[in-house]
């Protein structure tokens, strides 16, 4: 990992020094030819205010924008730079691969290690289909509940998000919520009414759904943990119960494992809580950064995607060779060193006791939510447990906090509706200096 000391001078301003000039007239260039100036909504800051900062490059647990600020990263590329930017084996590994060719559009020995890999890690998958994004892995795994149990409804939760295909555009967290969306144009309401939804955590509205559309729900799909309305965690028995209904109905039980997949454990959040999934989602760690996503599960199901079946589901860039070069040096990374969960685990609690310590010293109403690496800061005298209580938060003081952590040198997430992720590049250092800003902010 690159320190501190070790860095050009340019590239260590201190906060006092922070300007976004240059990010600003990029911002202003780019709404000429982009839609709004970004590739993604969440990214323009809209709702946070101010301008997107412009990124040049990054290091370890540091993001340098195009002002040269320096920024200690709490996103992580929204999960998958778990052991933090341009970690070297992955950049070696990819400009090795990248000399044979970046695409064939053939199969590849590589694909069948990846695959191999990725059954010794999770439980619960006898087969694993490559894709390119985690929107793709979800659609696709919708697709098989479907052509599997020939239903077509089926039951997501409020404030959980499973990428932009239409179906999932219904109630959904992230930037919908940030941006408070409501319906989405171009999806149609015959599409809009095959998605039932539930409060997160909310057992008993799942029980009613199940009876009251008996033998036509294809699937319940679920963040095991939410990262996309902030950080929320499964009640207890709440996860155990929706397996529970899943058996008893002949429902297909999806963990969208986006955001926890080999972030939360090496088996993700079905190891971690200890729950079995029928198909499970993957996303960009498992292209240790680049554009991925799969979705795997029991042979019994996944059988019948074709060619095998008749579900169809296919890309000219599943399991593209260099993708797969950085996500397999990522993922045997994390078969090989369990120490990496321990230490993360012990820094989000570490960090997460600071905050809470200088928060309560503050008379400041909050919550804070975690489960390993990932966290969020509620400014709330509820409990947030599901989207609801998320949204009671007090969303224009985390945003106030957001641009004072930015003059800091600390880039969280632009939304109060987004988990932050932690990476092992961290040091104690960062982690107080992070606890210090949440301490010199004077508006609470
Ligand atoms: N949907 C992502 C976070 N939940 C944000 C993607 C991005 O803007 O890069």
């Amino acid at each position: 990992m690159i320190k501190r000391n070790e860095l050009p001078t340019h590239y260590n301003q201190s906060p006092t020094d922070y300007m976004i000039n240059k990010s600003k007239k990029l911002f202003e260039r780019a709404q000429e030819s982009i839609p709004g100036g970004v590739n993604s909504p969440v990214r323009a800051f809209k709702s946070v205010g101010g301008t997107p900062l412009f990124i040049k490059w990054a290091k370890g647990a540091y993001l340098y924008d195009e002002d040269d600020n320096q920024y200690i990263d709490y996103i992580a590329s929204w999960g998958p730079m778990i052991l933090g930017h341009a970690y070297e084996p992955i950049v070696k590994a990819i400009q090795e691969k990248v000399l044979y060719s970046t695409s064939f559009g053939a199969p590849t020995e590589l694909e069948i290690e990846m695959a191999e890999l990725i059954k010794t890690m999770v439980p619960n998958v006898d087969l694993v289909r490559m894709v390119s994004s985690g929107t793709e892995a979800c659609m696709s795994a919708l697709r098989l509940a479907r052509g599997y149990t020939g239903r077509n409804k089926f039951i997501k939760f409020e404030g959980c998000y499973h990428g932009h295909a239409d179906a999932f555009l219904v109630k959904a967290g992230s930037g919908m919520a940030t941006f408070n969306i409501q319906t989405v144009p171009g999806v149609t309401v015959g599409v809009s009414n095959d998605t039932l939804t539930c409060a997160y955590n909310d057992l008993e509205a799942v029980q009613q759904l199940a009876r009251q559309y008996k033998g036509e729900i294809a699937a319940i799909i679920i963040e095991p943990v939410v990262g996309n309305m902030g950080c929320i965690l499964p009640a207890p028995g709440f996860l155990e119960g929706l397996r529970t209904i899943c058996d008893d109905e002949g429902i297909v039980f999806i963990f969208d494992e986006v955001m926890t997949g080999f972030r939360l454990s090496a088996g993700g959040a079905q190891e971690k809580l200890n729950i079995n999934a029928d198909l499970v989602t993957y996303g960009k760690i498992i292209g240790g950064g680049m554009p991925v996503g799969a979705f795997g599960g029991k042979k019994a199901i996944m059988q019948h995607i074709a060619p095998l079946g008749n579900v169809y589901q296919a890309g000219t860039l599943s399991g593209n060779p260099v993708a797969m070069t950085a996500g397999y040096t990522l993922l045997k990374e994390l078969k090989n060193n369990p120490a990496i969960y321990t230490d993360l685990d012990a820094k989000t609690n570490y960090l997460a006791e600071g905050i809470g310590k200088v928060l309560s010293k503050r008379g400041v109403n909050f919550r804070v939510n975690r489960m390993g690496s990932m966290i969020s800061v509620h400014f709330s005298d509820h409990d947030v447990v599901d989207f609801d209580s998320a949204s009671k938060a007090n969303i224009p003081l985390f945003n106030k906090l957001f641009h004072h952590m930015l003059e800091n040198g600390i880039y969280l997430p632009p939304s109060a509706y987004e988990s932050w992720f932690l990476n092992n590049a961290l040091t104690y250092d960062d982690l107080d200096k992070t606890i210090a800003a949440f301490n010199s902010f004077d508006q609470y």
